[in-house]
């Protein structure tokens, strides 16, 4: 078999590339490891960035997004006691809106589908052959059997326990890693969030969150440890420290509900340098990770892609290479800047086991300066609605 564009992850990165170079006329075969419900009903992130937004409606992507997705022009930080809103929307009149993941790879899995569009799942990648030359090789399984796709470049859109990085030879890549200490307990209860807005708890006895998933159903996080058993948590447990930890004189209380779901994420800061060697391309979470506060990850594969969507289409529209060149500085000048502001706001509103009191004021401060202050609003909104794709 043979393509133009190899695609080997059928994840939100995956899937949107496919699709837009689709729309530019460009071949993409898409190989996924897991089954195609497995991948649809995936439930991971929440909150997209005004950009991403833009970008899915600008690919033809608006329909049920704009049914469905509920726009928040404000988070509402709670510390001592006290709710403390920031409304990017009247700072810098940008938004957020909440559009679970799911829903996004739902919308993208129909265009793709209704396109004739090439994704075989249970079709997992084994190596990848000849990246330094002109002819690169996808050598995957499919049945049983080993298969061959031949193409110009590779996407590699297969997350963080993905193969495709393994590829760049050792001595050309460099990794930057750190992993927290603390983990995420994520709930999902039905009930109708207590209020229409995010809500972060920073707690001294952890951080919690409080988002909305739908209408009528909340997703609820809390600081634990990173590889607590969710069964230590009962019901109970759960809604006993959410309370303690959200809850603030003048806002209405957490709304308690049916719990559907717990699990537990680790939290990590991970990114791979460079993304891109010979002709494999590195997109989203094969390249880099965030730890969950920023609601980056979704939002960061997404503007990997447009950068790498427009750089292919220039190439084979009129053979101009200059943004295939460019494309891992490009998205390593954001991702940077992603990083810097997803670790910053964890570390300001997460506990740290062995953190002294003196540590604890300046985390304190932190969030003073930020919430109390223009500049410290301007930033927080600027990074949290999404900085521009391309500087
Ligand atoms: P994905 O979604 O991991 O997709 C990669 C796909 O590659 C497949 N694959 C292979 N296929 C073929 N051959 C192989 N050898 C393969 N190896 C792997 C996998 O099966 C999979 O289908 O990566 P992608 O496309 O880069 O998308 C990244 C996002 O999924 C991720 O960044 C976000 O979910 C992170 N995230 C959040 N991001 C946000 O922007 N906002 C949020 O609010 C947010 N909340 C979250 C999150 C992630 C979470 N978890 C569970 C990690 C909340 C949580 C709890």
């Amino acid at each position: 078999m043979r393509t133009q564009v190899a695609i080997v992850g059928a994840g939100p990165a995956g899937l949107m590339l496919s699709h837009m170079l689709h729309r530019a006329g460009i071949e993409s075969v898409v190989l996924e490891r897991a089954p195609r419900e497995h991948v649809r009903t995936r439930l991971r992130a929440g909150v997209l960035e005004q950009g991403a937004i833009e970008m899915l409606r600008e690919c033809g992507l608006g329909g049920r997004l704009d049914r469905l997705a509920l726009k928040q022009r404000a988070l509402d930080f709670r510390f001592g006691n006290r709710s403390r809103r920031i409304d990017f929307d009247a700072e810098i009149g940008r938004n957020v809106w909440v559009y679970p993941q799911h829903e996004v790879v739902t919308d993208l899995m129909q265009a793709r589908e209704e396109a004739g569009g090439a994704i075989l799942y249970e079709a997992p990648v084994q190596r990848i052959e000849d990246l330094d030359g002109s002819r690169p090789v996808v050598v995957y399984e499919e049945a049983g059997q080993t298969r061959r796709l031949a193409c110009d470049y590779v996407a590699g859109c297969d997350g963080f326990r993905g193969v495709s990085r393994s590829f760049i030879p050792e001595d050309r890549l460099r990794v930057f890693d750190r992993i927290y200490p603390f983990g995420w307990l994520g709930i999902l209860a039905d009930a109708p969030a207590a209020t229409n807005e995010i809500v972060w708890g920073c707690h001294e006895e952890g951080f919690a969150m409080q988002s909305i998933r739908t209408p009528a159903v909340t997703r609820l996080y809390l600081q634990c440890d990173p590889d607590e058993d969710p069964d230590n948590w009962s019901d109970d447990r759960i809604w006993s420290e959410l309370h303690k930890r959200l809850d603030v004189d003048g806002m209405p209380p957490v709304n308690e509900g049916t719990i559907t779901q717990k699990a537990v994420t680790a939290m990590r800061s991970f990114l791979a340098e460079p993304m891109q060697w010979g002709r494999l391309f590195l997109a989203g979470d094969a390249a880099h990770i965030v730890p969950p506060t920023g609601a980056k990850g979704l939002n960061s594969a997404l503007a990997d892609i447009k950068v790498l969507a427009r750089a292919l289409v220039e190439h084979y529209a009129d053979g101009r290479d200059e943004r295939l060149a460019t494309y891992s500085d490009t998205c390593l000048r954001r991702m940077w800047l992603v990083q810097r502001f997803s670790a910053g706001l964890c570390t300001m509103t997460h506990q740290f086991p062995g953190q002294n009191p003196f540590e604890r004021r300046l985390q304190r401060a932190d969030l003073e300066y930020m919430t109390g202050s223009r500049p410290g609003r301007l930033e927080f909104s600027e990074n949290f609605t999404g900085l521009p794709v391309e500087a």
